[in-house]
């Protein structure tokens, strides 16, 4: 029974493998990348896919102050980035052009989802 159990976790492991096949997607990631240019907020890639979970890494070395408190309030995303944690955890369940701003509304930014 020990080699039954040990051959299915080899076998999920194999399938978890596969997140490109497209029959298993929660490997999918959007992995965007957040810099400030002179108050404004830029993603990089600017243009996300709807319904794929985005993982947007802030750059804290053009992000300081309150810029690093991060309000997308389409998608109920607010986070206080920090050198622990730089990575905004949001899912676009919607198509459109957005706006990205800091907690006080000082720094803005938008981006769309297709
Ligand atoms: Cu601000």
């Amino acid at each position: 029974m020990k080699s039954i159990k040990f051959l299915l976790i080899f076998l999920l492991a194999f399938v978890a493998g596969c997140g490109t096949t497209g029959l298993f997607t929660f490997d999918n990631v959007q992995k965007v990348q957040l810099t400030m240019d002179g108050g404004t907020y830029v993603l990089k890639p600017s243009v996300l896919m709807k319904d794929v979970p985005v993982e947007l890494e802030a750059d804290l070395g053009s992000l300081h102050g309150c810029m690093r408190d991060v309000v997308i309030s389409e998608f109920d995303v607010r986070k206080l980035v920090s050198e622990t944690d730089n990575v905004i955890s949001f899912t676009p369940d919607k198509t459109g052009t957005f706006g990205i701003a800091c907690s006080m509304n000082m720094g803005t930014g938008t981006f769309s989802v297709e």
